[in-house]
């Protein structure tokens, strides 16, 4: 059984977002086009509180695009971005959700953040999708969305380390691009066994 995993693509990672990636926009036709591929369709939602702990509006001094160290690793400061119930938090209009099965958010607690769909960033908590899938019989992932570099890479290393066959395809994907993180997360999905078409 596959599942076609869509990644964040949300108002807030498209132009004119709070944390626009790219292009990111340009994922929508793409995706939609690939939907009816798959046995099930999941869709990821980046769903943060209001002071989220990954916001550099919470680290007075601190740059956006700074890194801080948190309790469970490094993290990037991001501008105010995907805020519970906001627009900017909404999925693309043009992104079609009739297909979707199911509607994962991730991010939602205060102290922590989430790139990967399948743990938080802490890479031990789990959000649930790992059981999902398995329960379902689902052993074949293809990821597409947003952003490339951050939790498309996240979530596809995790399920490549899950037992998953995982693809992720190029051309339904964009990055934000951040010290060379496009042309480093291509490089650690190669090497961890993730298909790149
Ligand atoms: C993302 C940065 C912060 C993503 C989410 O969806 O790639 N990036 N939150
Ligand atoms: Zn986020």
């Amino acid at each position: 059984m596959s599942a076609l995993i869509v990644i964040d693509v949300q108002n807030d990672f498209c132009p004119g977002g709070a944390l626009a990636v790219p292009e990111g926009d340009a994922v929508v036709a793409p995706i939609n086009a690939m939907m009816s591929e798959f046995d099930s369709v999941i869709l990821t939602q980046d769903w943060h509180p209001a002071g989220h702990s990954s916001f550099a509006s919470e680290h007075p001094g601190k740059a956006q695009m700074a890194t801080v160290e948190m309790r469970y690793g490094t993290q990037v400061l991001w501008p105010d971005h995907c805020i519970q119930g906001t627009h900017g938090a909404a999925f693309h209009p043009g992104l079609n959700l009739d297909p979707a099965d199911l509607i994962l958010r991730k991010g939602y607690r205060r102290s922590i953040d989430s790139y990967s769909a399948f743990f938080e960033n802490d890479h031990a908590t789990p959000t649930g999708l790992d059981g999902y899938l398995r329960t379902r019989g689902i052993g074949t992932l293809t990821l597409v969305g947003l952003a490339y570099d951050f939790c498309v890479f996240y979530s596809a290393l995790d399920a490549a380390r899950l037992g998953y066959a995982v693809t992720v395809v190029g051309g339904a994907t964009r990055g934000i691009d951040l010290d060379g993180s496009v042309g480093a997360a291509g490089n650690a999905m190669q090497a961890a066994g993730v298909m790149l078409r």
